[in-house]
């Protein structure tokens, strides 16, 4: 198979000199993206806690002692009150995250109706739930599902050691599943599990090697949630986080990057740096699934100082006039 980035290749921008990366990366940024557009999406967990998976840095997790208090999956009335406020404090995506090995068959109905209505509302949908199968991939799509959030999280070796419950085998066959049934594919993984540079590496090839590569691209540092095995793992040093983000920008040069879980820990240069360098997309609200997120009100604030906009979301449903005061209006009406 003729690989788009071999590891010599990929391993290569792992070792040039930052400000060569850097500035390598920011050219193609510029060159595919407005480098003063950010696609904002907000996050809700729909099921929380009790999940039969293992993952070792996940809070959600039934095997570690996190304290989480456990949710069934929420009604819709609930669902909808979060989509709302999503929308008038600015975001245009909604993604809502159930901690299930994978979504039962009975749920689907519920999950349809849910797209459905979060769709009239004018925006765009992602859901994450684990697994799913062609057949459901291709209901979710038929009820208007935009995206779908599946993580590879890290190297195929390296995998192994952070979840035993499941293969990265069907991690890639749902990713396959998704990108069959027309679904656009959210993937990406957690920087700071433990893992080497060679693992590193082979985890951005895997994402760019795929088929085609995913529209939108996570990268979250780890959040180092009491009670998980990695609770004491070390801080990822920012400037490697940094080349991180400035290589999965030259390797999928067309995806959306998310500067994902972790800004709560960072501050505003390093987030700016990492804007700088290829992310354009962020979760945004105070709370990711379970923990929290830097505040409205905080990202407002870079935002400005920034000069970054949303990004206009092309949709009959959106006409809503963006200015440099957008999000601060938004939050002020709430
Ligand atoms: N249960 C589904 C699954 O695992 O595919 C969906 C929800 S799961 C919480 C979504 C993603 O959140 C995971 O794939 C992982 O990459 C990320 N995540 C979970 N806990 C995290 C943590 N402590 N720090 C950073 N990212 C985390
Ligand atoms: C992703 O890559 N990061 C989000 C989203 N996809 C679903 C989740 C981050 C979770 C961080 C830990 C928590 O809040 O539970
Ligand atoms: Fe469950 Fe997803 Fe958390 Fe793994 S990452 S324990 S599958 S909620």
């Amino acid at each position: 198979m003729n690989l788009r980035w071999t590891f010599k290749k990929t391993q290569k921008l792992f070792k040039k000199p930052f400000f060569d990366l850097i500035y390598q990366a920011q050219k193609i940024h510029r060159k595919y993206f407005d480098p003063n557009r950010i696609q904002v999406s907000t996050l809700l967990s729909i099921k929380t806690g009790l999940c039969p998976e293992d993952c070792k840095y996940c809070p959600q997790s039934a095997r570690h002692p996190t304290n989480l208090k456990y949710e069934p999956l929420l009604n819709k009335n609930k669902i909808l009150k979060a989509a709302k406020k999503a929308k008038k404090i600015g975001a245009s995506r909604f993604c809502m995250g159930a901690a299930w090995k994978n979504p039962k068959e009975k749920d689907i109905p519920y999950l349809e109706k849910i797209v459905k209505k979060v769709k009239k509302l004018g925006l765009e949908t992602c859901m994450t739930l684990g697994e799913l199968t062609l057949t459901q991939a291709q209901k979710l799509h038929n009820a208007g599902l935009d995206f779908y959030n599946h993580n590879i999280d890290t190297s195929k070796n390296f995998y192994s050691k952070i979840i035993s419950t499941r293969t990265y085998k069907s991690r890639l066959k749902t990713l396959k599943n998704i990108r069959n049934s027309g679904i656009k594919i959210c993937s990406g993984g957690i920087i700071g599990l433990g893992e080497k540079v060679q693992d590193r590496i082979e985890f951005l090839m895997e994402l760019s090697n795929l088929p085609k590569p995913p529209e939108s691209i996570p990268i979250n540092m780890l959040v180092k949630i009491p009670g998980t095995p990695l609770e004491n793992n070390k801080k990822v040093n920012e400037f490697d986080f940094i080349r991180i983000i400035a290589i999965a920008r030259i390797m999928m040069p067309k995806s959306y990057i998310r500067l994902s879980a972790g800004r709560e820990k960072m501050n505003f240069q390093t987030q700016a740096m990492c804007f700088m360098v290829g992310a354009n997309s962020i979760f945004y609200g105070c709370k990711l699934l379970t923990t929290k997120n830097q505040s409205e009100k905080k990202d407002i604030k870079l935002f400005q100082k920034l000069d970054l906009k949303p990004e206009k979301f092309e949709s009959k449903f959106n006409n809503q006039h963006y200015n440099k005061n957008f999000f601060y209006n938004a939050l002020e009406k709430e």
